[in-house]
Formats: structure tokens, C-alpha cells, sequence
């Protein structure tokens, strides 16, 4: 079965031991109690005393004028900037709603609802095809590769990837007068306080001390959550630093007892209940919906779920409603949720002008269980090969719907390519803020593409938990990979012995289920790509701009393949 791994020997304080520790091994585990029920004028600069007082007396007008001028067109532009709440699914696959999979079998009603009230991107791709190095790239703009995570994902209890000078999404808004509030699955990895042990390490987390470098050093004003993956201990609430409630016990169970709702044995506060975890955040991103809708500024809330991802746990109704598995219920529970939270925007008076994205971190898991799902008729891919992981684009094509009724026209969907790094420069674009700012590398405004005219963006970089890369121009995609470069078959070892071509080069017009690897066939457009991937590398951006450095050496030419001659010299 698979299972998220981690890059521990890169990651300084993370170790891989928790991953490791996976229920499947896991000789004790506690079965929770589950409950069915939970839970930004300047004044104009006072000039010094005229001497003629009627030219004082007009001048003092027309600055008076400007100046309330100036102060109706800021209280325009601040009834105009739209509050902004990015909600994102965990492992929620393409196939997995209505409005991106004509074939789904899976209700969405709420979520079809939406996208006929805004826009639906139809080829639109996470940066990753794993949680964490998605997270980066959603929150920076910048693809998650030139970080130091080279492959893999963050543990529970990981140090904090984003260092505090990178700029973030949330920077730019509140730099735009917005408040900014993350609820939710951090997964980005965050500062826990360590007890000192006699052999001179620290690896005992000290519940009772506030956690540091959380959100709040990313541009959050405040943040409530957890920090792994709903799987991964500790299973402890934090709240802006302070941790709400000390873990008194242990609590796991193992994928025997539970094949959907498995999650790794470790400490959990009193206040935690795993079942309750998807209803709690969206009561309290509710509740601060309501709360902010009676201030004046607008405000930013980044909601990433821990949902559909293990453990699967859905609550009355939603257990068995689907007909198919707990997965399909689960779907249809964050459906419901999301129903919701777009119903508090009407009744709180600022459904209007709110712009809600949704979107998944990548595609679905193989703890879905795609095999019962077919049975059913249901794809979590529609038709995509590959699953989360992959550098197929199951793993990466994710659903992204966007509403805004004042500033979307409803009812569009979009072939536009995106890529979810690109809600930097929206959000950029959305706040009029200078294009000189750092960060972004990696993103592209999509306020045209909500207006059905072209984005900037014509090449897209993927990347699998493996570290294989793949980049797309066009419709031609080459992966740099012989295998998946994840977990679907053949995985990169098997593919090696099964003599498969090193890269594989698909066209995805004729060809959306990468079946036909015209790598030995299309040798001039194999070239052409590497000499785009090499460029968008070495460059640290894909942007327009001056060249940039990247936290790491970034290496992604599969064993046996070499640069075109002419750019041989250019990596580093
Ligand atoms: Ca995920």
C-alpha cells in the first residue's frame, strides 16, 4: 500500500521515524470513540500659508476637493476589493466532482452549483502531485522544487519550510489591507518547543510551550489548525502559537482495523476528535467568516482541508449515502460543508463580492480505492492515467472552480492552463500591487482567464513525490521519467528493469490518457522541452525577470539523458 514518505535526511529536525512508524507496523493502536454528531491617505501634504488669500482660499478648495477626492475613490477602492477565501481539498481528484468530470458518479451538487455561478478550469494542475511542495507553491507562487524539498512530504512535526523573508500570498494581501487567516491542514511544517534529553537531542515535543515560526511568520495575522496530514501525529490544535489543549495519550489505528479511516498512532489532546475534524474547521471557518463580514477591511482566508485524504472518516448523513465507499461519502461530505460556507457569505451580506476558489492539492489517493470506485462507474482521474503521486496527469490535473458574482461572470468554464502558484499574481493583480515586488517566479495573473482572454502562461513544470519532473508546452508533455515517478505502475525501478525509455513524451490532444510515448519519434520537440525545462530552471523563475537563484541544486535529467548540445553548459 502506499504511503507518503519523507525526504528526512534534507530537513533539518525532521525525522523520518514518524512516517515510518505506520499503522501497518503499529503493534498497539486505539480505536477512537466515534461520535456520529460532533462539532490601508496619506493627508495631501498641508502646504505653507499662501498670501493671497482668495488664491489660498481656491486652492485650499481644490486640495480639500482632491483630497475628498481622494478619499471617495479609497473608500471605492476598498468596497471594491472582493474578501478572498482559497479553499483547498486533500487528495480530491479531478473525476471526483460534477463539474470537472461529465462521468462523475459522486453528488456535488453545492460544488456544481458553484461552478455554474463562476468558472471552471478544466486544465488546471497543483505544482506537485504530493501535499506539502503543492502548499509551498499555492502560498509562495514559486514552484515547490527550487525550495529544499527536493521530493517528498513533511511529517507532523517537521521545522517550518517557508523561511519568514519569503514572500507569500498572505504578505501581499495584507500589504493590501487585508486580514489574513489560515484554518486549517498547515502541512508546511511549524516549530514545536523540545524537551532537552540527557543525550543532548531534542526530539520530545513540549506540548506545554507555544509553538514558533507557524503561519503567523508567512504573512498570517492568525491561524488555527494542525500541522501534518490528518494521518500524522500529533494530533494537537494550534491556535496562533498557543497550543489549545496538552495530549494526555496516544491514539492511532491501523489500516487492518480500518482500510479508509487508518491514522498513525501518536499523541492527541483532549480536544481533538479525528471524526470531528472536518465539521470543526468549517464551523470555525464559518464563525470567522461571520466575525469578519462586520469589519471594514476585507479579509483572506486560506482553507486548506485534510479532507478527502485518510483517515476517510465521514459522519451522519453522509456514511454510506453515496452507495459506493466511505471515500464517495467523504466527498459528498465536504460538498456539504462547502454548501455552507457559501450560504454564510449570502446570509452575512458579502456573498457578492467574495471571490472563493476550490481546488484540490492533487489528485486522488489509491486509498480511495479506485477498484470498488470502478465498480460503480466512478474515475477519481476521468480518464487521466495515474493517481496522486504521479507525474501522469492523475496526479497533478486538479479541479479548480472560481466564483465571484461581481467580478465573474457566471456559468464559463476554461481551457486556460493554470497552475495553482498562479493565485500569487492574481492576487497581485487583484490589489493593483507593482510587479517589482519579489517573489511570484512562478505565477501568472489568472484575472484574464476570468474574463475568458489568454493568461501569460504557456509552459507548465510538474513534479512527483519521486522528484521527476515533468514540462508541458502546448500540448505536448515530457516527462522525465520511465515510470510513473510516483506510485502507479511502473514505478521508476520497475520501469528501469523493464528497459522502459528514460523520459516519455506524450501529446495530450490526441493522447489525454499518455498511452503512446513518441520519445523516440518526436526527437526535435524532446530537445525543444529540456532546453525549456533547462532554461525555466537555471533562470529560478518561469516569469518574465531577471534571473534568480534557487535555494538548492536543482537536478532533473533522468540517469543516461544529457542536455541538447547547446545547452550543455548552462546548468549548475
Ligand atoms: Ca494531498
Amino acid at each position: 500500500m502506499s504511503s507518503e514518505q519523507v525526504d528526512g535526511k534534507n530537513l533539518a529536525g525532521t525525522t523520518s521515524s514518524t512516517l515510518h512508524d505506520s499503522p501497518f507496523h503499529s503493534p498497539v493502536s486505539i480505536r477512537s470513540q466515534r461520535r456520529a454528531t460532533r462539532l490601508y491617505w496619506e493627508p495631501p501634504n498641508v502646504s505653507p500659508p499662501l498670501k493671497n488669500p482668495i488664491m489660498t482660499t481656491r486652492i485650499l478648495i481644490c486640495i480639500f476637493c482632491l483630497g475628498s477626492l481622494d478619499l471617495s475613490l479609497q473608500a471605492a477602492e476598498t468596497k471594491q476589493s472582493p474578501n478572498v477565501i482559497f479553499v483547498m481539498a486533500d487528495d480530491l481528484g479531478i473525476g471526483d466532482l460534477e463539474p470537472t468530470n461529465p462521468e462523475c458518479k459522486i453528488k456535488t451538487p453545492n460544488l456544481l452549483k458553484m461552478a455554474n455561478e463562476g468558472i471552471t478550469f478544466l486544465d488546471a494542475h497543483s505544482p506537485s502531485a504530493v501535499c506539502t511542495p503543492t502548499r509551498y507553491g499555492v502560498l509562495t507562487g514559486r514552484y515547490n522544487w527550487r525550495s529544499r524539498l527536493a521530493r517528498g512530504v513533511l511529517s507532523g512535526t517537521s521545522e517550518h519550510l517557508i523561511p519568514a523573508d519569503r514572500a507569500t500570498v498572505a504578505h501581499l494581501l495584507r500589504a493590501a489591507g487585508y486580514h489574513t487567516q489560515m484554518i486549517g491542514k498547515w502541512h508546511l511544517g511549524w516549530d514545536w518547543a523540545k524537551v532537552p534529553q540527557a543525550n543532548g537531542k531534542n526530539n520530545r515535543i513540549d506540548f506545554t510551550k507555544p509553538v514558533t515560526n507557524g503561519p503567523d511568520i508567512n504573512g498570517f495575522d492568525g491561524y488555527y489548525g494542525h500541522c501534518g496530514s490528518l494521518d500524522m501525529p500529533p494530533y494537537v490544535w494550534v491556535d496562533t502559537g498557543r497550543i489549545t489543549a496538552v495530549p494526555e495519550r496516544e491514539e492511532g489505528v491501523t489500516s487492518k482495523e480500518d482500510a479508509y479511516g487508518w491514522y498513525r498512532k501518536g499523541p492527541i489532546s483532549p480536544d481533538f476528535n479525528i471524526d470531528e475534524v472536518l465539521p470543526h474547521l468549517f464551523q470555525k471557518s464559518i464563525d470567522h467568516i461571520k466575525s469578519r463580514s462586520k469589519e471594514k477591511n476585507p479579509f483572506f482566508l486560506y482553507l486548506p482541508l485534510p479532507a478527502p485524504h485518510t483517515p476517510i472518516v465521514p459522519v451522519e448523513p453522509f456514511k454510506d449515502a453515496s452507495g459506493m465507499n466511505p471515500y464517495a461519502d467523504f466527498v459528498m461530505q465536504v460538498d456539504h460543508h462547502m454548501g455552507e460556507l457559501l450560504e454564510t457569505l449570502k446570509q452575512s451580506g458579502i456573498d457578492k463580492n467574495t471571490l472563493v476558489f476550490f481546488t484540490s492539492d492533487n489528485g486522488c489517493s489509491p486509498q480511495g480505492n479506485f477498484k470498488v470506485l470502478a465498480t460503480h462507474g466512478h474515475d477519481p482521474s476521468a480518464g487521466y492515467r495515474g493517481h496522486k503521486a504521479d507525474i501522469y496527469e492523475g496526479g497533478h490535473r486538479v479541479p479548480l472552480i472560481v466564483r465571484w458574482p461581481d467580478g465573474i461572470r457566471a456559468g464559463q468554464t476554461t481551457s486556460a492552463l493554470a497552475c495553482l502558484t498562479d493565485l500569487f499574481a492574481t492576487m497581485r493583480e487583484l490589489t493593483n500591487q507593482p510587479l517589482d515586488q519579489h517573489g511570484g517566479e512562478d505565477s501568472f495573473s489568472l484575472m484574464p482567464a476570468f474574463q475568458g482572454k489568454p493568461t501569460g502562461r504557456d509552459t507548465l513544470i510538474s513534479h512527483s513525490i519521486g522528484g521527476s519532473f515533468s514540462i508541458r508546452q502546448g500540448n505536448w508533455k515530457l516527462c522525465l521519467s520511465a515510470g510513473s515517478g510516483g506510485w502507479s505502475a511502473p514505478r521508476e525501478a520497475d520501469a528501469r528493469k523493464q528497459g522502459l525509455p528514460a523520459m516519455q513524451l506524450f501529446n495530450l490532444s490526441k493522447d489525454r490518457g499518455e498511452q503512446t510515448n513518441l520519445v523516440n519519434e518526436e526527437k526535435e520537440q524532446v530537445a525543444s522541452l529540456l532546453s525549456l525545462l533547462n532554461t525555466q530552471v537555471v533562470q529560478g523563475r518561469c516569469t518574465p525577470g531577471k534571473p534568480v537563484s534557487n535555494d538548492r541544486e536543482v537536478s532533473f535529467l533522468p540517469k543516461g539523458v544529457s542536455l541538447p548540445s547547446t545547452d550543455v553548459n548552462t546548468t549548475k
